[in-house]
């Protein structure tokens, strides 16, 4: 498959990884569009939230749980914001889901 995060995931495209574990990754996102602004890429594909399976419920959960978990040690003690882009009107342009962690600073109280 050709899908530039499963290449990142397989270690086939070099990427720094700020965390790992079973269910997912953490990279820098390449265009960062706050202070700091990280991509929790999931290893399983699928293109987006309408392609979630029954189990993948699980798997996002545990996601969402674990970057509570980590925002410390990301520097995101302050806040930060997720976000999941689906399709062409959000501006997807990896169809592989991911959720943008973004913060490090104040934000807009509007979303883009
Ligand atoms: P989206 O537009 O929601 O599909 O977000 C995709 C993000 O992925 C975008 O902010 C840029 C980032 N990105 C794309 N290619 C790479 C890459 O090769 N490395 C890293 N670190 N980020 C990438």
């Amino acid at each position: 498959m050709d899908c530039i995060f499963c290449k990142i995931v397989k270690g086939e495209i070099p990427s720094p990884r700020v965390y790992e574990d079973d269910d997912f990754i953490v990279i820098r996102d390449i265009a960062p569009q706050a202070k700091y602004h990280y991509l929790a890429i999931p290893k399983k594909h699928f293109a987006d939230v309408t392609e979630m399976a029954d189990e993948d419920v699980l798997l996002v959960g545990r996601i969402f749980k674990k970057i509570g978990e980590i925002a410390d040690s990301l520097g995101l003690s302050g806040g930060f914001r997720l976000v999941s882009n689906k399709g062409a009107d959000a501006m997807q342009s990896v169809p592989h889901l991911h959720i943008h962690i973004l913060g490090g600073e104040k934000m807009s109280d509007k979303m883009c």
